[in-house]
């Protein structure tokens, strides 16, 4: 296990820049209200809290941002760029004092820092992206131009040094196709399809959990990015979309289908248990989204368990 000191840092990541709508940068604020924290301070781990950014003035920032900050049709790419660089700097500074990186999104476009700094610490990571998207669109290849569905492709360095906006060239795109494994899969477009398909990504959609079990999968999963036994650090970067809107009803591109609470909490546990995971994001928690109050609870109180899961509540 890789952080015997049990201290972490919680990176609050309050961003909505890479998809168009409002309310995703709450995530980090109603999960520390539901008193995520101290739960985890229950659980043994000496917290602390990052704010790199500060939410109402990157709202503003957004709505400024919007129909002036494009490259091609991408969607505000210098915001993306800048927010997601100081994320990676918050990430880069937890690892730093060995402290386990818990990133609260905010969109997914906020992995482009997280991803990258794990990196930089553990090269040999591998990366689990729990979702029911892809998220490996290309600057090129997005039909919405939302951030939040291209993180992999520029974790990938995919849109090369000549395609990549100024604000984004900080990314060393580096991830190896044989280091990534999705799990959830279930909406993914065709020219995601194809670029997983050539890059011989590992993916595992909805089909193959209803196949072999999320166990299997999970088993299946580490040995695609640490062949010869499943062994070596794994970043988990959770997009609560992975889980089934039953389930999980605020978030902004539910799709139905999808993990059931107890397999997206197992999954986790069962990272938990292998003692190898390096680093958690919990993204696209959208309390604007909910018709309800139910809606809001049951989607924050099921992204705090898989962050509580992932960090050791369940194990005996
Ligand atoms: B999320 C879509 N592939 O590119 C696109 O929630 C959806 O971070 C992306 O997984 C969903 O806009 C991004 C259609
Ligand atoms: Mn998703
Ligand atoms: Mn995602
Ligand atoms: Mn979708």
């Amino acid at each position: 296990t890789y952080f015997k000191e049990q201290k972490l840092s919680i990176i609050c990541a309050p961003f909505c820049g890479g998809q168009g709508k409002p309310g995703v940068e709450k995530g980090p604020r109603y999960m520390l209200k539901n008193g995520l924290e101290t739960d985890l301070k229950e659980l043994g781990w000496t917290t602390k809290i990052d704010e790199p950014l500060d939410e109402k003035e990157l709202l503003e920032k957004t709505k400024i941002h919007d129909g002036i900050d494009f490259y091609k049709n991408a969607k505000r790419p210098s915001l993306v760029g800048e927010t997601s660089q100081k994320i990676y700097q918050s990430v880069k500074d937890a690892l730093a004092e060995d402290r386990f990186p818990l990133t609260l999104g905010g969109d997914h476009s906020i992995a482009i820092g997280t991803v990258s700094a794990v990196i930089d610490k553990f090269p040999d990571v591998g990366l689990l992206w729990i979702d029911a998207h892809a998220d490996i669109n290309t600057l090129e290849s997005t039909d919405s131009g939302n951030l939040h569905g291209c993180p992999v492709s520029f974790l990938m360095g995919l849109n090369g040094p000549e395609n990549t906006p100024d604000a984004l060239k900080w990314c060393p795109g580096s991830l190896k196709p044989s280091k990534i494994a999705y799990i959830g899969l279930r909406d993914v477009d065709a020219a995601e399809k194809k670029i997983i398909k050539d890059m011989g990504i590992s993916a595992f959609s909805m089909y193959h959990v209803d196949k072999y079990g999320i166990n299997k999968v999970i088993e299946m999963a580490l040995e695609a990015i640490h062949p010869g036994g499943g062994n070596g650090p794994v970043m988990c970067s959770y997009d609560v979309d992975a889980v089934d809107p039953l389930f999980v009803p605020a978030t902004g591109t539910p799709v139905r289908g999808g993990l059931t609470l107890r397999e997206s909490l197992f999954l986790v546990e069962r990272l938990a248990e292998t003692g190898n995971l390096v680093g958690l994001d919990i993204v696209e928690c959208n309390p604007n989204l909910a018709v309800d109050d139910i809606h809001v609870a049951n989607t924050i109180s099921a992204g705090c368990a898989i962050a509580r899961c992932a960090l050791g509540e369940t194990l005996l």
